[in-house]
């Protein structure tokens, strides 16, 4: 490479910046307006999504640790222990330990996409678990990556938690299982953390809670574009919706306009109208056979699955069926 381009590379903004006001401007022209739920993590994003799973409103991460309280022995019975063990966007930094406990693992490969704090969680699990051996992996686990080279001898289980496979299409959902199962090889097994259908009040309550925590994740998308992208949006004139949407077994957050706004957004202008909407986020619910379904169109054979006592949230596990198995 020439001097003269490492110089010029310096100028280029971030690519995730880049990708940001791409997707930006795309999402605010488009029609219906949306924009992709993965821009809520910043730090701050970070922060309240961590206050909303102590919500008395959101079950899920409630729900799937009493899953894994109760039941982690019985997984690990099935899949036998000292596997290596992958967790597909990590930071779960409550429920991990629950899992290390039990599977033994002889490896524990984090993967996220955020390295900062795929480095912070590593390290605090680290101090835990002395023994463990540790390859974080900084990858969005959408798109192929290779397993580090410590871990590709061994046996493999995955782990997805906290039904992040809601925020998915169903086709979307469908090519990252493919996708994992062919990261992981024959004969893995999947943990998968799966939200189910319910009664809508329940649903729309988990994302619409009595203190506020939700509509602040939410507009503080605002505050990022604001930040990062030079916006000049006026906060104040967006409320936080969290709606049920029955067709699409689906819980939308949007950001609604309360009155006709103008606002520039990286030297663009925009404008959008009293009650119009910013779709950000889709939360896909499942009921138990649609969800052991999915995992099929996936290549994944689901053999076990637990829910909390009330029935709220699903621990499903399943194994990629090694080559010569016979499908069943
Ligand atoms: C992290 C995608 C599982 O959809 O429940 C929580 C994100 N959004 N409250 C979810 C979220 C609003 C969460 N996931």
């Amino acid at each position: 490479m020439s001097l003269h381009a490492v110089r010029a590379l310096k100028h280029v903004p971030s690519s995730s910046e880049d990708q940001f006001r791409t997707e930006v401007f795309a999402g605010l022209s488009a029609r219906p307006r949306a924009l992709s739920p993965r821009w809520f993590y910043d730090r701050r994003g970070s922060e309240l999504f961590e206050a909303i799973t102590a919500l008395p409103e959101y079950y899920l991460t409630r729900a799937e640790y009493t899953i894994l309280l109760r039941h982690a022995a019985e997984i690990a019975r099935i899949t036998g222990i000292g596997r290596a063990l992958i967790e597909l966007g990590s930071g779960s930094s409550v429920k991990t330990p629950l899992l290390l406990n039990a599977l033994a693992p002889s490896a524990y490969v984090p993967i996220d996409i955020s390295g900062d704090f795929l480095h912070q969680s590593a390290a605090a699990l680290a101090k835990r678990f002395p023994a463990l051996s540790i390859h974080p992996v900084i990858a969005d686990f959408m798109n192929p990556f290779t397993l580090p080279a410590a871990v590709r001898s061994l046996p493999r289980v995955g782990y997805f938690a906290g039904s992040t496979i809601g925020n998915m299409t169903v086709p979307v959902a469908v090519e990252f299982l493919r996708a994992t199962a062919r990261t992981l090889g024959e004969g893995a097994f999947l943990l998968i953390g799966i939200d189910r259908i319910k009664d809508a009040r329940r649903l729309v309550a988990a994302y619409d809670d009595a203190q506020g925590v939700t509509a602040r994740f939410n507009l503080n998308l605002i505050h990022r574009i604001n930040r990062d992208l030079q916006g000049t949006i006026p906060v104040g004139a967006f409320r936080h919706a969290a709606l049920w949407n029955d067709y699409e077994a689906r819980i939308e957050m949007h950001l609604e306009a309360v009155h006709d706004i103008e606002f520039r957004v990286a030297g663009e202008s925009f404008s959008i109208a009293e009650r119009e909407t910013i779709h950000t986020e889709s939360s896909l619910k499942y009921g138990p056979r649609e969800a052991r379904t999915l995992l099929r169109a996936g290549g994944w054979s689901p053999i076990a699955e637990w829910t909390d006592p009330e029935g709220l949230f699903a621990l499903l596990l399943a194994s990629s069926p090694s080559s010569s198995a016979w499908p069943q």
